[in-house]
């Protein structure tokens, strides 16, 4: 962790912002993609159809204008509390790393957690203003119940929660299909 980090870190906590949340980013965040993994499950958020395991209120495109990142992370899916992705048929024997893409127009505060299952896996978090980012997160064995995973994209500060994409990788071959975009 850098010093730059550690007085974010330090600020967000003298706010409230970061709840004892540390510990369970350094231990869940990942800086690069495992060797070995591939792609199993893709939801582009935001995009009617091609978010078959979202549950969300609404869908919406943020203007190039204002945020400067690609069309899959410009689409979002959002909730006034929460974006939920919920999938079946995992294997719960393979150490499955999620990839989410988050991303907000430049005048706004949104702060969002992540869990799995009961499993925080990211603690209060601004989502970056104007841009994107794509942040990998290696779940738990136990958020895994009879093949079923709930990730939940958690509201904690201002507008709503959104999310851009959600990807589910694995060590394992990719499944024969996976719809990356629109037909
Ligand atoms: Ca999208």
């Amino acid at each position: 962790m850098t010093i730059q980090s550690l007085a974010t870190t330090a600020a967000l906590a003298a706010l409230g912002a970061v709840p004892a949340t540390a510990q369970a980013q350094a231990t869940y965040a990942l800086s690069a993609m495992p060797d070995g993994y591939n792609l199993q499950v893709y939801d582009d958020c935001g995009v009617e159809g091609r978010q078959p395991h979202i549950r969300c209120e609404g869908v919406h495109e943020y203007s190039p204008a204002v945020v400067a990142a690609d069309e899959k992370a410009r689409t979002v899916a959002w909730g006034w509390r929460e974006v939920v992705a919920q999938y079946d048929g995992l294997d719960a024997s393979r150490q499955y790393v999620a990839a989410v893409t988050y991303a907000n127009e430049p005048y706004n505060n949104r702060v969002q957690s992540l869990w799995a299952g009961e499993t925080q896996l990211n603690g209060a978090r601004p989502l970056p203003k104007g841009g994107a980012e794509r942040l990998l997160f290696r779940l738990p064995a136990a958020a895994i119940r009879e093949g079923k995973l709930t990730l939940r994209f958690r509201l904690e500060a201002q507008v709503n929660a959104v999310v851009s994409v959600v990807e589910l990788w694995a060590p394992a071959p990719s499944p024969e299909t996976i719809h990356l975009s629109p037909p």
